[in-house]
């Protein structure tokens, strides 16, 4: 039996107003720790919802873009102070509606802020080079232009970092926006349309809506009014996105999986290394794309690693992710639960399981920290990505080996070495097929101000964050400006 509801139905936020989905269907969240609560009542919106939202957007483009964007960076600071008024709120809705333990999801709320502070900062920042004529009397340079109306579709594991620094850079530059939240997750991404509307942003700048990938997001992807899309999810239908937005002539961003390895050389600081693997694998239960799926350790260190590894694990707090102290909670919803249990029952005759491997509560769906050894380079769990806290150790001989293994999958998106050798840390970061490189420090984390992204399977088109967000969400263009010669 579902518990009492204590809050209204969500809306969606569309031209400035707060609205049911034209259909008036909803659907209920539930809480992943406590799955007979029902934690929010959200709009099932469909295309006609985003058929609204993409019309209220393309009206507001045209007086949106013309604001000099000092004065669009003005929304952002205040929307910043508002995100950091109820950062508290905000962390603790995430935790109740997708699992993400309070301590990560505090950090997390308090992140978004500082991405709106870092985009608005934008607006004293250069959009064009001027290059010398090859004529008199001429200007010649180039400017950066707003698309018009983008297309967001975010993930449910980021629920306000991911849809905040994807908005930002797409509003500071001009464009107005459609933002499809992810499911699991709509109660945090409506916050952010709370706190714009608190800081007066004009009514169809930002469009945010909730509902399923495929009714909303489809639209968003097939609608010839949606200039550009970025999307953050898995690579199946990151790869549909592709197909059919690029045949329509409609730019594409992806952020799809990873499969990152963390490679620990014998003269490392072998206590930050066990640290860094435990974080990287089991916080935010292995749901994150930056996740730390492979260890690779140099063989004179590996059976210490294995066994302070083991203890760290043992010594690690899972449970409830609502209390400060919890390290690991719950995945997001059953289906999650079953498909990551299937894929460690898999691993079982492919390799040794050292610990974990079964559900840890009755009622929420917590898998307990898993590690693996002994599998093969090739076994499913070595090669394809599994969300949760699952990882595997392997040993290795000579650097060039772990490289060479550890760049043997599709994926590219962050890797990480821990060692002193400094001819160990150029090798790396010159070869490792990654676009988020670490040295002693842990494969997931991604400050507001570099670019991030990933090569090989893990991306397509420009990174994210930092400046080069400016490259997805500006056309670029080469103005010959001749003076009249009177
Ligand atoms: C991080 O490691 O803090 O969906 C960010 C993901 C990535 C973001 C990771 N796109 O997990």
């Amino acid at each position: 039996m579902a518990e009492t509801l204590t809050r209204a139905p969500a809306r969606n936020y569309v031209g400035g107003e707060w609205r049911e989905s034209a259909s008036g269907e909803t659907y209920e969240k539930r809480n992943p720790w406590r799955p007979s609560q029902v934690v929010g009542v959200y709009p099932a919106s469909d295309a006609e919802d985003a058929r609204a939202a993409i019309e209220a957007a393309r009206a507001a483009f045209p007086s949106w873009a013309a604001l000099p964007a000092a004065q669009r960076a003005a929304f952002f600071g205040k929307a910043a102070a508002a995100i950091e008024a109820r950062a508290e709120r905000i962390a603790q809705d995430m935790t109740a509606e997708m699992g993400k333990p309070l301590r990560e999801s505090r950090l997390e709320a308090l992140r978004a802020a500082v991405i709106l502070r870092y985009a608005a900062g934008e607006a004293w920042r250069p959009i064009g080079e001027m290059y010398e004529p090859s004529v008199p009397n001429q200007r010649l340079y180039t400017l950066r232009r707003p698309l018009g109306v983008v297309g967001l579709i975010t993930p449910w594991n980021f629920p306000i970092a991911i849809p905040v620094w994807k908005l930002a850079p797409a509003l500071m530059y001009g464009n107005t926006v459609v933002l499809k939240l992810g499911y699991e997750a709509p109660r945090t991404g409506l916050h952010v349309a709370e706190c714009f509307a608190e800081a007066g942003l004009p009514a169809g700048a930002l469009n945010v809506l909730t509902g399923a990938g495929s009714k909303v997001g489809a639209e968003l992807v097939r609608n010839p009014g949606v200039r550009a899309i970025s999307f953050t999810g898995s690579v199946p239908v990151g790869r549909s996105v592709r197909e059919e937005a690029t045949a329509r002539d409609c730019r594409v961003q992806l952020e799809l999986g990873g499969h990152n390895p963390l490679l620990v050389m014998a003269d490392a600081e072998l206590d930050r290394a066990v640290e860094a693997a435990y974080a990287g694998a089991f916080w935010s239960a292995g749901q994150k794309c930056t996740a730390t799926r492979r260890i690779f350790v140099q063989d004179e260190v590996y059976e210490v690693f294995r066994e302070q590894l083991l203890s760290r694990v043992a010594a690690g707090k899972v449970g409830d992710p609502a209390d400060p102290e919890v390290e690991v909670g719950p995945v997001v919803n059953e289906g999650a639960l079953e498909d990551i249990l299937a894929a460690i029952e898999r691993a079982k005759s492919d390799g040794t399981m050292l610990v974990g491997g079964e559900r840890a509560d009755v009622d929420g769906y917590l898998i307990a920290p898993t590690v693996f050894e002994g599998l093969a380079d090739t076994a499913e769990l070595s090669c394809e990505e599994v969300f949760g806290p699952v990882t595997a150790l392997y040993s290795f001989g000579a650097l060039d080996e772990a490289i060479e293994r550890a760049n043997a999958v599709r994926f590219g998106l962050s890797a990480s070495i821990f060692t002193r050798d400094l001819h160990a840390v150029q090798r790396f970061t010159g070869e490792i097929g990654a676009g988020i490189i670490h040295v002693n420090s842990q494969t997931a984390g991604a400050d507001v101000h570099v670019p991030f992204g990933g090569v090989k399977g893990s991306g397509w088109g420009p990174h994210e964050q930092g400046r080069a967000a400016i490259e997805f969400y500006t056309e670029a263009v080469t103005v010959y400006q001749d003076a009249p010669l009177s």
